[in-house]
């Protein structure tokens, strides 16, 4: 019989050999990461691809980080986690080229289909018909995106969703996609990027909410070229963050310092840190020391320029890989004779990934091209000058290597405009806009929903509003209308400033907190930026957040997330992800600069991907509101910062009547001028248009409702075919949205020929508006301006 002795020694010889086929196992994908780093910036710069930014020096990080990254766990992240993606299986090398290449083929590049620069990953969160796919059950990645620290405010909106998943009883229904919110939000940023504001915004309202945030610094001692000393105090993060630290009866962050080369290590912290994030929802942040970053920033420049002959040395002798492969030496798990075999086996194995990947990107262009040359080659034409041109094009086109389709499209449009008299020029245009049209879809899709969740499909029910309907304040409408909504859907959340224990400053929120739960409505600190961050973030969660910002003046705080990301997020992943917040806020006129705001041509040219409106009145509000919640696009709803004390009447159907996005609505009836504008300024034209009727002049006023989308169905200019006369009227600046509005009439509705003056344009003065009564009088249109210019126009 076997004694115990030998039994455990069997055993234990089992379980290291497992160790030691896990570390293999690591080892071979951190070799295999290093060289796509090394071909890729090869690819760039023997110019197959355009830009080249990679993931060498970090990879045994990421191998370690990789570990703990569990089913239902999101990362928003950047473009140095190439391994993390392939040690998780998120990424293919194959998949990593085709994106390098640029590829718009969904297929090959699952991130972003071509859309984005090269180590910007994604993964699909919503199904082509706009239903959330079980992301509790799916490792995760929120889309990257390139302005430094941008992942910070999403990451904390991932994270933040995970304690709305733990404490709303209603939600735990929804099993596809939190499991009691266990899901962590892994979150990684360079050293230097934790120098702007997004990050310390993060951390403090991370280390205040208490959520399962998790932020690996990748700290390579520069930012592009700056040394850590011009970027942070101390010269560290984990230092200058000490005052965020928890302790004991404190809320707040846990630190760890970490050094990048030392696996073991990393695998040991990262393992017990996370289970204890998981478990607590205590956020962490691991300042990730001693980064190599062997190739330099990206293949835009050479890091010999501005790293010392010492420094560069020290990078190489601290190569993570390097120094893993002496670990494993050190502890007898390899030899350098098993190594060399799996690096040579790696690179082999990258190679044919990235010819896999360039064939299927230049395939189809080349059948593209071949095609063309044949095209003109046949083309008959009588001229001989003509003839030898479009056998040079032909031959040209056939001998590119790596062809682009704008080389194939302009050669096709070339071939019409030196002979357009040719019998075959026909066949030449059909396949140009045969070509135009399939490139149009690969590459400008996508920027809102296309599928059945898209806004601009929720069909218009009109509010029941009895003629003795009670006349009550804006607000009180609103309060009942947002009453009826937390009763009624469990994934709705407001949060804002002053929203939870007031019900917001102006009371469309009074008492709800109470009644729906503090952990519903609730109040945050004043951080615009990552208000909008919580709410992306919860959005892609598959929640229904209403985040409030102030006044509409406060949105330029959070105007670069909304921007940058908010907008793109479907654009940029192909309608893969979907973030359908709505952004709540009041504006237009009131006091003085900072309460009066209503820079609109700002707004929507910033927000291209949004959908932005701007209701007259809290009925049009609470109709829209219903709208955008019966669908997948973002929006931001500005109410009429004068409004809520105006009386309207109350609608009996206040859960379920929708205002279609992109509708007009013909608010006056009138023959002689079309007035077109939008929110509070329509009551000062309904104003100037009574006085003008005694006049004998007869305005139609007509409210867009909606700035993105914008008159879907040209009404504006059916209004002008009986008016012929077209007013745009705002309180933006002159060439700001009324200039945005003329565009989209006189040029997108070819409303030229319908008038019989010059259209003109009415907006407020180009500075911000003076405070008080007059300042608002004589900063903002008012309705002897309107009088003043329609008499001008009649009298044209
Ligand atoms: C808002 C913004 N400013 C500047 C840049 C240009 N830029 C790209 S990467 C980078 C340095 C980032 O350094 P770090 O955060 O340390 O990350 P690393 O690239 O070293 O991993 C800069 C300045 C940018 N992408 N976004």
């Amino acid at each position: 019989m076997e004694s115990a002795a030998s039994i455990k020694h069997k055993e234990d010889m089992i379980s290291f050999e497992v160790f030691r086929k896990t570390v293999l196992e690591d080892f071979k994908t951190a070799i295999i990461s290093r060289e796509v780093s090394l071909l890729g910036r090869r690819e760039v710069l023997t110019g197959k691809a355009k830009f080249g930014i990679f993931g060498d020096g970090k990879e045994v990080a990421q191998l370690a980080m990789a570990k703990f990254f569990q089913p239902g766990d999101f990362r928003s992240g950047y473009y140095r986690d190439q391994t993390f993606m392939f040690a998780t299986g998120l990424s293919s090398v194959e998949q990593f080229f085709s994106q390098l290449y640029g590829d718009p083929d969904l297929k090959n590049d699952p991130f972003s289909a071509g859309r984005q620069m090269n180590a910007h990953f994604a993964t699909k969160f919503v199904d082509d018909n706009g239903n959330w796919l079980d992301l509790a059950n799916r490792k995760n990645i929120s889309a990257d995106m390139a302005p430094t620290a941008s992942q910070m405010p999403r990451a904390l909106g991932l994270a933040f969703a995970s304690k709305c998943f733990r404490q709303g009883l209603q939600l735990s229904q929804f099993d596809n996609l939190s499991h009691n919110g266990n899901e962590i939000c892994f979150c990684t940023i360079g050293d230097a990027s934790t120098t702007e504001g997004h990050f310390w915004e993060t951390m403090n309202a991370a280390g205040v909410l208490q959520v399962p945030l998790a932020v690996f610094v990748w700290d390579d001692g520069y930012g592009i070229s700056v040394p850590k000393n011009f970027q942070t105090t101390k010269g560290s993060i984990s230092e200058a963050l000490k005052g965020l630290e928890k302790n004991e009866d404190s809320n707040g962050i846990h630190i760890y310092k970490l050094k990048a080369w030392d696996y073991a290590g990393m695998c040991q912290v990262f393992e017990e840190a996370l289970q204890r994030v998981r478990e607590t929802h205590v956020p962490v942040l691991f300042h990730v020391e001693e980064v190599t970053q062997p190739q330099g920033h990206s293949t835009s420049g050479s890091h010999e320029r501005y790293k010392s002959a010492e420094r560069l040395e020290w990078e190489k002798e601290w190569d993570c890989i390097k120094k893993m492969k002496e670990w494993m030496f050190e502890n007898g798990l390899s030899n350098e004779e098993e190594l060399s075999d799996i690096e040579i086996a790696a690179k082999e194995y990258v190679r044919e990934a990235r010819q896999t990947a360039f064939n299927k990107y230049f395939d189809p262009i080349k059948e593209q091209a071949a095609n063309t040359a044949t095209l003109l080659k046949e083309m008959v034409v009588h001229d001989i000058d003509k003839y030898s041109q479009l056998q040079q094009m032909s031959n040209e086109l056939n001998s590119l290597k790596e062809p682009q389709r704008r080389d194939v499209l302009r050669a096709l449009f070339i071939a019409t405009e030196i002979a357009p008299e040719s019998p075959s020029a026909d066949d030449v245009k059909l396949y140009y806009q045969e070509l135009l049209t399939e490139s149009k879809q690969l590459y400008n899709s996508h920027l809102y929903n296309q599928s059945n969740k898209s806004a601009l499909k929720v069909a218009e029910i009109k509010p029941l509003i009895s003629f003795d309907a009670p006349l009550v304040n804006g607000f009180e409408i609103l309060n009942k209308y947002f009453d009826a909504l937390f009763t009624q859907n469990p994934k709705v959340y407001a949060f804002g400033e002053d929203v939870g224990f007031i019900g917001d400053v102006n009371q469309g929120l009074a008492g709800l907190q109470d009644k729906h739960g503090k952990d519903r409505i609730l109040d945050t600190g004043i951080r615009e930026l990552t208000i909008v961050g919580q709410a992306l973030g919860m959005a892609l969660r598959g929640l229904r957040p209403i985040a409030e910002i102030q006044y509409l003046d406060y949105l330029l705080y959070g105007l670069q997330v909304l921007s940058d990301d908010v907008a793109t997020t479907h654009f940029r992943t192909k309608g893969q992800q979907s973030c359908p917040l709505i952004i709540r806020t009041r504006g237009h006129r009131l006091e003085g600069i900072w309460h009066s705001g209503s820079p609109l041509g700002m707004i929507i040219n910033s927000l291209r991907g949004m959908y932005v409106c701007v209701p007259r009145n809290m009925v049009q509000a609470v109709g829209i509101y219903n709208t955008l919640l019966a669908s997948n696009d973002p929006a931001l709803v500005i109410e009429c910062l004068n409004g809520y004390r105006l009386k309207e009447k109350m609608p009996a159907n206040l859960l379920e009547f929708a205002v279609p996005l992109g509708i007009p609505e013909i608010i006056k009836e009138g023959d002689d001028v079309t007035i077109v504008s939008y929110g509070s300024t329509l009551r000062i034209i309904q104003d100037a248009a009574d006085r003008l009727h005694k006049e004998g002049i007869s305005c139609e006023i007509i409210d867009v409702q909606t700035l993105l989308p914008f008159d879907i169905n040209h009404k504006i200019v059916e209004s002008l075919k009986k008016t012929n006369r077209i007013l745009f009227v705002d309180e933006d600046v002159p060439g700001g949205a009324a200039a945005y509005m003329y565009n989209q009439v006189i040029e997108g509705q070819h409303a030229f020929q319908w008038l019989d003056v010059s259209p003109r344009t009415l907006t407020a003065q180009a500075h911000r508006a003076s405070y008080g009564s007059d300042g608002d009088y004589f900063s903002k249109p008012n309705a002897e301006d309107v009088i003043r210019v329609i008499r001008e126009m009649m009298s044209e």
